[in-house]
């Protein structure tokens, strides 16, 4: 029977190129190519726009939600009718992220955050 001498070699070869495979984090959080709304929560309780437009023609509206600040967040997205379109984006740390693609007809949405005394965080969304 013949001894494979080449077989020690390759599996040491392979065991040095696998010794590395680590995820680096990084704390700039990427936003989605896809994304339409990009809206952050910022210091201050605060979203960091008051007003956001989309235009919704070409279909679903995808909105990305990162918390960019040191407390927790959510995000709800309400119809005129104060009713919650989709899920909520739950933000709770710094960095945290999330989006959600959304049928949105044309007309006035409001972006929410409904952790108590986080009224200010509401923002107007229009889609037009
Ligand atoms: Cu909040």
């Amino acid at each position: 029977m013949k001894i494979r001498l080449a077989t020690p070699l390759l599996a040491l070869a392979l065991l040095g190129v696998s010794a590395c495979g680590g995820s680096t984090s990084s704390s700039n959080n990427t936003v989605p190519a896809d994304a339409d709304v990009v809206v952050k929560a910022v210091e201050g309780i605060s979203w960091n726009q008051k007003e956001f437009n989309v235009a919704a023609a070409d279909g679903p509206v995808v909105i990305y939600a990162v918390n960019d600040s040191s407390i927790a967040h959510n995000l709800y997205v309400l119809d005129a009718d104060e009713q919650v379109i989709g899920d909520f984006i739950d933000l709770p740390k710094r960095g945290s992220d999330g989006s959600r693609q959304l049928t949105l007809a044309p007309g006035e949405y409001r972006l929410v955050c409904k952790i108590p005394g986080h009224n200010n965080m509401n923002s107007k969304l229009t889609v037009t």
